[in-house]
């Protein structure tokens, strides 16, 4: 038999330096619904994540708390996993930095830079920011004081917080040789980059020329070791990014592991946040480049979660300084983990930066889910056990053929919720799955079931009505699976058809016609009980 084919998505690897929040998670979430998406059409999946342990700012995390660094990222590693698991990610690998699979990897980068002559040995003096662990030049932080008029300390131009000077022995990687090779890559492929307005950031950076990138330090110790000088420890980036070849076999030499190589390489998606588009659309391409490996083939950057401010209705970036931080489990308190999951997902646009509120949160669980989704589901499985002594309707010959609005609207569903869904572009996706909701509710007031129930001689028309409806419930459940697999599960179980849940025919299971008549429904309890008001 062929084998699938496979699907590579990767999440950035975060930092242990604070838990895992509503940022992280919605990267992680992003993922998780494409690579849900991905299964149930027919991709062998490989989901990766994971957590970004070495460098300074890990090593300070650990020193404040009063522990070894690998003490301390033993001691994150719970956080994370437990979040994802609550929060349903469905990953199928979780790479730590300081594993030894990782440590062979870079060690064995270490080997093919050094064979491919873009690398050298010098001294590095300069800027350092430890919270974004970024190398600043003289112009770059100059430049930066000028627009901010501060003086004395020195401030990162990214992130405003006090720089690091550095001097160092150091060794570089030849960024500098790789800019022709780059610019070149983004014609060629103007896909590598998502959306396509981030690609005129990358672009316009790189055409301002590349330094040269020092890839080791030597005035602190909490990185993996260059193997042929022992005084050195790999930058932390160049040991992070690694980590997505790392997971697939990079660097090992059996048979296994280079078929697993072969077969899994290059990813399809790294999703990343806006604020590391530079380290893996120039830095990461150009370090596969100088070893002769292929490239990735998208890098999709989204934007920011930011807070909105109730008074001014303005967006404010999340900290935990400004004190506008929401913790994921305050949403999940509120809107249960599926709630989250379709609220993050269809009400923030993945590119740009998404304002999220409490009260937003609720208007749209309330409106979509409370109201719309999960009252339809309720109200078609009442009424089937109600007309039909607590089955599904019995399918009339050939009942999948007869025209009616939800059919029409079923009609290439899957197909135009799969253009926007390769693209992630959730929003939109949903947007076509909601269209059959909304038509499903109304075609439950225009058919009126409970007055045609009232009249024995309309038994035919009523159990059509019946079908029809839940015959769309169906399909909405097989769509909206990837965002809320639970409750796609539920409704499912609840129709008898429990064996769909896991289909890897997407396509087929939305075809009208799939649902089973005759067999026992079961009401339960209301999916998504209204919220009374907001929570926060
Ligand atoms: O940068 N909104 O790790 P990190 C949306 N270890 N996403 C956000 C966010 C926000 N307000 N804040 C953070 C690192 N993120 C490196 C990565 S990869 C080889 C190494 C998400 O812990 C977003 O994906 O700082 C961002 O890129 C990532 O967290 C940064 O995580």
């Amino acid at each position: 038999m062929a084998q699938k084919p496979s699907f590579f998505i990767t999440t950035p690897i975060y930092y242990v330096n604070a838990a895992p929040h509503l940022g992280t998670a919605y990267s992680t979430i992003l993922c998780d619904v494409q690579a849900r998406y991905r299964r149930a059409n027919g991709y062998n999946v490989k989901f990766l994540t994971g957590m970004d342990e070495h460098g300074e700012k890990v090593e300070e995390a650990a020193e404040k708390h009063g522990m070894t660094p690998q003490e301390w990222c033993d001691s994150q590693a719970p956080l994370f996993k437990g979040l994802w698991k609550t929060l349903e990610i469905s990953n199928d690998d979780f790479i730590r930095t300081t594993e030894q699979r990782q440590v062979h990897a870079v060690q064995y980068l270490w080997e093919r830079m050094k064979e491919s002559g873009y690398l050298y040995k010098g001294s590095y003096d300069g800027w350092y920011c430890v919270p974004e662990e970024t190398y600043f030049t003289e112009t770059q932080v100059t430049k930066s004081d000028e627009e901010h008029h501060t003086e004395g300390q020195h401030l990162c131009p990214d992130c405003g917080r006090p720089l690091e000077r550095v001097q160092e022995e150091s060794y570089f990687f030849k960024l500098s040789a790789f800019q022709d090779r780059l610019l070149k890559l983004y014609d060629e492929h103007p896909d590598f980059v998502q959306p396509d307005f981030r690609m005129n950031e990358v672009r316009s950076f790189v055409e301002g020329g590349l330094q040269d990138l020092s890839v080791s330090r030597t005035s602190f110790d909490w990185g993996i070791p260059v193997p042929f000088d022992s005084k050195h420890v790999t930058y932390v980036w160049f040991d992070a990014l690694l980590n997505y070849m790392t997971a697939v076999g990079y660097g090992v030499d059996t048979p296994e592991a280079k078929a697993e190589l072969a077969y899994r390489w290059p990813a399809q998606y790294h999703v990343v946040g806006k604020d590391i588009i530079r380290f893996h659309c120039v830095i990461w391409p150009a370090m596969l480049m100088a070893i002769g490996e292929a490239l990735p083939e998208h890098v999709f950057a989204h934007g920011f979660l930011m807070v909105r401010n109730e008074k001014t209705g303005k967006g404010e970036k999340m900290s935990k300084s400004r004190g506008n931080a929401i913790a994921p489990q305050d949403v999940i308190d509120m809107l249960g983990v599926e709630g989250y999951r379709y609220y993050f997902m269809t009400d923030v646009t993945p590119g740009e930066d998404g304002a999220i509120s409490f009260s937003r949160m609720e208007q749209v669980y309330n409106a979509d889910l409370a109201n719309s989704w999960g009252n339809l589901v309720s109200r078609a499985l009442n009424m089937s056990a109600k007309y039909f002594d607590g089955k599904t309707p019995q399918l009339a010959e050939g009942w999948q053929d007869k025209p009616n609005p939800l059919r029409d609207i079923a009609q290439g569903i899957q197909q135009r919720y799969a253009q926007h869904m390769d693209h992630m572009e959730y929003v939109q996706a949903k947007d076509v799955v909601m269209e059959l909701v909304h038509a499903a509710n109304h075609y439950v007031e225009d058919s009126a079931p409970w007055t045609v129930a009232k009249d024995p001689a309309r038994a035919g028309e009523l159990a059509d009505i019946i079908t029809n409806l839940l015959e769309s419930i169906r399909i909405c459940a097989h769509l909206l699976a990837p965002f809320m697999p639970q409750t796609s599960a539920e409704v499912l179980r609840r129709m008898n058809l429990a064996d769909q849940v896991d289909t890897d025919d997407q396509a087929v299971a939305c075809q009208w016609g799939g649902l089973r008549g005759g067999v026992d429904v079961q009401k339960g309890d209301a999916l998504f009980p209204r919220l009374a008001k907001a929570g926060k």
